[in-house]
Order: structure tokens, then C-alpha cells, then sequence
């Protein structure tokens, strides 16, 4: 890419459907209104002009704790116009959680929604490197006087406003090149601590031409609606990149996602493609919606953990749409591996998006022959430069060109990939990361706990979902499992929190006393 010394994601994304004539295309749909691509391109101007007038310089991080809604999209497209870092996060997180990524990242501004304020206030009080807080909605996070900046989502844009009367210059696309930082996304993946993956500006162009385009054949007729949030890999391509790549319009929707809020918005909205993952596709199958509830939509997709045949079957019964179940991964930015339209073969993550290269390898690093299980690797133009500040992880995970997906595969004759598992201990629970090592250390903070182990369960959709072992400390009492689970809940993201806690006297260990997981499964599938 030396040919190409400029290029910025917001000028992809976002300014050129200006010059190209479509700036009266509706860019965002929510419940409260439309935002047409003029009128963002405009917005993304203001608040690039007050990051820079808050001092912001290049490759600055801008941490995002806030809910799918404008100023969150616009936010992000802001700091890759102004040349910053942005760094969208899990709102799913505790406040310890979230304190512990601000400190990593180094976010000199973090933007919260209202809900966010009182996770926001408790992480703020590990990370002395923010400077600013802005404040969307209501009230914001509490900020002891004199220790940072505290501005609401309004001033912000007053402030973007002055700067860019003073000074228009305030208000350009920053100089970025290819390969410039764009967008850290942190993720438990492969080694169980949060990391981010630090990607490019080409990698968000990437992920567009491949998957979005080549794949989904997205066209700026489309209407995206995604229940993954902006803050996943997953949910960023699908409600962001994608659909500005080519001048579509995006469904935004704040609240959590169940099969009712999708319901209001499918009829509200009327999406043509739809993104879910395999947990919410279960529930939408459960659910009491009309047959007719996916009328709007041409193509679903899932990702995050393999789509059960059963499961896409009943769906497509159901609602008369077809999923086409792929995955992708937060060092990869987006999917490299999918079934496509006119070639699903239920149970398998079918062959490799046009763009990317795969390789199943055995442990000694050589080629597994067709219909032998071995490790996936997979190369491609979006895989990201590595993890901040994790030498050896980036070096575990990139290798050279390569990446390590950290799952088990086979392939088949015709380059059909089936997944197996995981290389290792991780799990994933609704398509997300969970470390069995860092729920097992919050069961071990009860003062009732001896020993934990937390392994991946098959629920009746054959969907995994983490459930704890544990034995319990003589001079417990009585420990009720249900506490254990609360217990979790309390300090941790509730995704990862154990769905059931089982009570045993010792836990199946080696001679050398190592924990046999394999047991532990066993154990709970009696
Ligand atoms: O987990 C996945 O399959 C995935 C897909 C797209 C983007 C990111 C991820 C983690």
C-alpha cells in the first residue's frame, strides 16, 4: 500500500457519499428519528473539532462505555476523522472491569451514555490518565472536583462549534495513512485477560470488501440491524462499517436485545439483513413472535460460536429466512470464514471468505490433511498488528502473516471447515469470551470456596454456557449454590457468571494434581 499514502476510515465510511450524491440517504435509523449522511458527516466534523480543541493529538485513545444510539457512532467515526484512537467497550462490564481496561489503554477521554455513569465513576478511580469525561443523556459519572474535565454530549458539540468558527482547520481529516491506528477492541480471547487488538484504518476497508461485500452482497439499498453491539468486533462491522461502506442505512437500538425489542424494530424498521448470534437465534426460536416477523429481511447471519444444524433448521422453518453462520474474531476484525448465499451446509462454517487464507495445522506446524483435525490459522489484510503492551500473547497469537484463531477445525475434500473446539480452556458463552480462570478466581474470593472449575456446558440448544464445580471449605456451612451464582454476578460481567453451581467433595485431579477438565465435563453431563 506504499502507493497509497492517505487514507482515512471516516473519508471511506463516511465524507465521500457526500462528493459521490448521497448525502440525503439516510445514514442511521433509531426509534427517535433519522440522521441522513450529510447531517453525520456534519456532526462527525463538530466532534473531531472538540477532541482536537480539548488538546487530543494524534493516535490519542477515546475510550467508548455507551449504548448503540448516534452520538456513539458518531463518536467513533470522529476519532478516526481526527486521527485518534477509538476504543469502544463492553457495557457489560463491572466498573473494576472497565477500570482496568482504561488504565491499559491509556484513554485520555472516555464518552459514557447515562447508564454507564455509575461504572464509569467506580473505573475512573483506577485511571489517572483521563482527562476528560463526556456525558450523554443525563447525568454523568461523578468526578471528584479538580481531578479531570467533566463536559455533557451538548458542550461538547458547542465546543466543537467554537473551534471550528475560530479555526475551519480544526475541523479536517487528519493526515492517517493505511496503516494508521484506527480502533483498539479488547478481547479475552485465546489467553483469558482482556487485551486490545490494535487495527489499522485499511483493516475496517478490508473487512467491507470482503465479507460485507463479496459475501453478503451488501448494496446501499440495505437496512442493517445487528442485536451484537458497536462495542463487538461483530457488532461494529455489522451496524457501522458495513452499511456506510456503500451508502446503506443502519438500525440503531439501545436497549438490550430480546426477541420483543428485535420484534419492534424489525416492523418498525424493516431490515433486509439481519445479524444475531446462535444464543439469540435459540431464543427468537422460543419465542412467541409471528412467523411473519422476518418478512423484511433477504439474509440473517450469525457468528461468535457454531450455529447447531438443528437450530438453523427450526429457524428458517420458522421465519422463512435462511442464516448463513460464520466466524470471525476481534484479531481478525470480522469474518473470514462463512457460509455464503446458495451454499449453506448446516454444521459447518463453510469455506473461506474470498480474501483470506486458512490453514489447518497439526500441532508440529504441518499441514493437516483433508478430514484430519487441526489448529486454524488464517491470513488476511484485517489482521490486526498485535495487542497493546502483550509481547509475548501477540507473539502466541501473530505469527508473521498468519493468525491463530485458537480453534480446533476440519476440513473436508471441498473446503467445508467443521469446528471441533477450542485449542484451549476458553469458552464462549452467547458468542463471547469467558476465562474458566477468572471466573474460577471470583469463586475463590467467597470465603466459602476451596476449589473451583468452570467448564463449558451443552444447554438444549447445544449451546455452550459456563457452569462451576466446586467444593466447599470445611468450615463453610451451608453454602447455598445459588449464593455462589449471585456471587458472580456481583463481580463480574453477568455473561460470565456460572449459569449453575455444583456442589461435590473433591474435584477430579491427576497424580501430579492437575484438574482434569475433561472429568469435570464429564462429571456434569452424568
Ligand atoms: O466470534 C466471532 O465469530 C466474530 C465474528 C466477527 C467479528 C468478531 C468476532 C469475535
Amino acid at each position: 500500500m506504499a502507493d497509497e499514502p492517505d487514507f482515512n476510515a471516516a473519508r471511506y465510511l463516511l465524507h465521500r457519499h457526500l462528493e459521490e450524491g448521497r448525502g440525503e440517504h439516510v445514514a442511521v435509523r433509531t426509534a427517535a428519528g433519522e440522521t441522513t449522511y450529510a447531517g453525520l458527516s456534519a456532526l462527525v466534523e463538530r466532534v473531531a473539532a472538540a477532541y482536537r480543541a480539548l488538546g487530543l493529538r494524534r493516535d490519542d485513545r477515546v475510550m467508548l462505555v455507551a449504548s448503540d444510539e448516534v452520538p456513539m457512532l458518531a463518536s467513533i467515526l470522529a476519532a478516526f476523522h481526527a486521527g485518534l484512537v477509538a476504543v469502544p467497550v463492553s457495557t457489560m462490564f463491572t466498573g473494576r472491569e472497565l477500570g482496568g481496561l482504561m488504565a491499559d489503554s491509556g484513554a485520555r477521554v472516555v464518552v459514557c451514555t447515562e447508564e454507564f455513569a455509575e461504572a464509569v465513576t467506580v473505573a475512573l478511580g483506577s485511571a489517572p490518565e483521563v482527562e476528560h469525561v463526556v456525558a450523554v443523556g443525563g447525568a454523568g459519572p461523578d468526578v471528584a472536583p479538580g481531578t479531570l474535565a467533566a463536559h455533557s454530549w451538548e458542550n461538547l458539540l458547542a465546543l466543537g462549534d467554537r473551534a471550528l468558527g475560530e479555526d475551519p482547520r480544526r475541523g479536517a481529516l487528519a493526515a492517517t495513512g493505511p496503516d494508521s491506528w484506527a480502533l483498539w477492541l479488547y478481547t479475552s480471547g485465546t489467553t483469558g485477560l482482556p487485551k486490545a487488538a490494535m487495527h489499522r484504518h485499511a483493516s475496517i476497508r478490508t473487512v467491507c470488501e470482503t465479507y460485507a461485500h463479496q459475501v453478503l452482497g451488501i448494496t446501499p439499498d440495505d437496512t442493517t440491524y445487528s442485536v451484537a453491539k458497536l462495542f463487538f468486533a461483530y457488532g461494529i462491522g455489522n451496524s457501522l462499517f458495513f452499511p456506510l461502506s456503500v451508502g446503506a442505512t443502519t438500525v440503531l437500538e439501545p436497549r438490550r436485545p430480546t426477541p420483543a425489542v428485535v420484534h419492534e424494530r424489525l416492523v418498525q424498521q424493516r431490515p433486509t439483513l439481519f445479524f444475531g448470534v446462535p444464543t439469540f437465534y435459540a431464543a427468537l426460536v422460543a419465542s412467541d413472535l409471528p412467523d411473519d416477523a422476518f418478512a423484511s429481511v433477504r439474509m440473517c447471519a450469525s457468528a461468535g460460536e457454531p450455529l447447531p444444524a438443528p437450530l438453523q433448521r427450526r429457524f428458517t422453518e420458522r421465519f422463512g429466512v435462511e442464516i448463513l453462520d460464520g466466524i470471525g474474531s476481534t484479531e481478525a476484525l470480522h469474518i473470514f470464514l462463512s457460509n455464503s448465499p446458495g451454499d449453506i451446509r448446516p454444521g459447518t462454517t463453510g469455506r473461506a471468505v474470498p480474501g483470506y487464507d486458512l490453514e489447518v495445522r497439526r500441532a508440529d506446524g504441518s499441514l493437516a490433511d483433508v478430514d484430519e483435525p487441526g489448529a486454524l490459522f488464517v491470513r488476511g489484510e484485517s489482521n490486526a498488528l498485535g495487542y497493546w503492551r502483550r509481547t509475548d500473547a501477540s507473539r502466541q497469537v501473530f505469527q508473521g502473516a498468519w493468525l491463530s484463531t485458537g480453534d480446533t477445525y476440519v476440513r473436508d475434500a471441498e473446503g467445508y471447515h467443521r469446528c471441533l473446539g477450542r485449542n484451549s480452556d476458553m469458552l464462549k458463552a452467547g458468542g463471547i469470551w469467558v476465562s474458566p480462570a477468572e471466573v474460577e478466581s471470583r469463586l475463590l474470593e467467597h470465603p466459602g470456596v476451596r476449589e473451583a472449575a468452570v467448564v463449558g456446558v451443552a444447554d438444549g440448544d447445544g449451546l455452550d454456557k459456563p457452569v462451576a464445580v466446586v467444593v466447599l471449605s470445611d468450615d463453610a456451612g451451608d453454602v447455598p449454590a445459588a449464593d455462589l451464582v449471585a456471587w458472580c454476578r456481583d463481580g463480574l460481567a453477568h455473561f460470565k457468571a456460572p449459569r449453575q453451581v455444583v456442589l461435590v467433595d473433591e474435584l477430579p485431579k491427576t497424580a501430579t494434581g492437575k484438574l482434569q477438565r475433561f472429568k469435570v465435563r464429564a462429571l456434569l453431563v452424568e
